[in-house]
């Protein structure tokens, strides 16, 4: 996360959307890539999102389920976000029933049919040795290289042919999940913004909170994809 204007405007947003939840109440899923970063220490938590912290905190105490499903940017998690500040951590997504319908709802990364180098470097950036070694790296140094590489993501220069592709195939993905009992598939990464009708179920692609300040929203008949501000004057 950096400094600017517009990175202030999304995390008020951020904060007004968990504000709201707080108030409204329910359960609330976060499905991954919340933070640039977040390798979490025995001893140290990054102070850069204390904000958001603050936030999803004051959401728990008033009463929120508070659920993460760790992404490609924050899988790196000890007993801070598991336990202190979430009431459940997902790490490889999750399949639960709410209100009688079945959700699946995962990061959504490695899905791709293609993906195979991306599983293998997953594996490898989850694999404890390496965790275990990259701990020992101070933090300064150890955030200094993932912000760089962070900062080299290329997920906004993809082909509009690419993009639809990457649709057709997780929707096939989906198509999959929902002949085997599931209603609802949702996931993030993709920085996408699809809401899909299948035929035996429905598949969301959440966006993101850069672009479209996007999220699902089930009653518990209906699920939806919302974007804040749409549905809010505030703004
Ligand atoms: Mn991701």
């Amino acid at each position: 996360m950096n400094g600017s204007a517009s990175e202030a405007e999304k995390r008020r947003h951020l904060r007004d959307f968990i504000g709201h939840v707080a108030e409204t109440g329910g359960t609330l899923f976060i499905v991954g890539d919340l933070f640039d970063f977040w390798f979490e220490y025995k001893h140290v938590i990054p102070k850069a999102y204390f904000d958001t912290l603050t936030v999803l905190n004051e959401a728990k105490l008033n009463g929120v389920d508070l659920h993460f499903v760790p992404g490609n940017h924050d899988f790196w998690i000890r007993e801070f976000l598991d336990g202190t500040l979430f009431n459940e951590i997902h790490a490889d997504g999750v399949t639960t029933e709410i209100a009688g319908k079945r959700f699946l709802i995962s990061h959504g990364d490695g899905l791709l049919s293609w993906d195979r180098g991306y599983r293998m470097l997953r594996s490898v950036l989850r694999n404890r040795l390496f965790v275990f070694l990259y701990r020992w790296l101070h933090p300064d140094f150890g955030y200094a290289i993932a912000k760089h590489l962070s900062r080299n993501g290329n997920y906004n220069h993809h082909t509009p042919e690419y993009k639809r592709a990457v649709v057709t195939n997780l929707t096939e993905y989906c198509e999959e999940q929902c002949k085997n009992g599931i209603d609802y598939v949702i996931m993030g990464h993709y920085h996408q913004h699809k809401e899909i009708q299948l035929e035996n179920g429905r598949f969301l692609i959440l966006g993101d909170w850069i672009n479209y300040h996007s999220y699902g929203y089930f009653d518990g008949e209906q699920l939806s994809l919302k974007s804040w501000g749409a549905d809010h004057s505030d703004d």
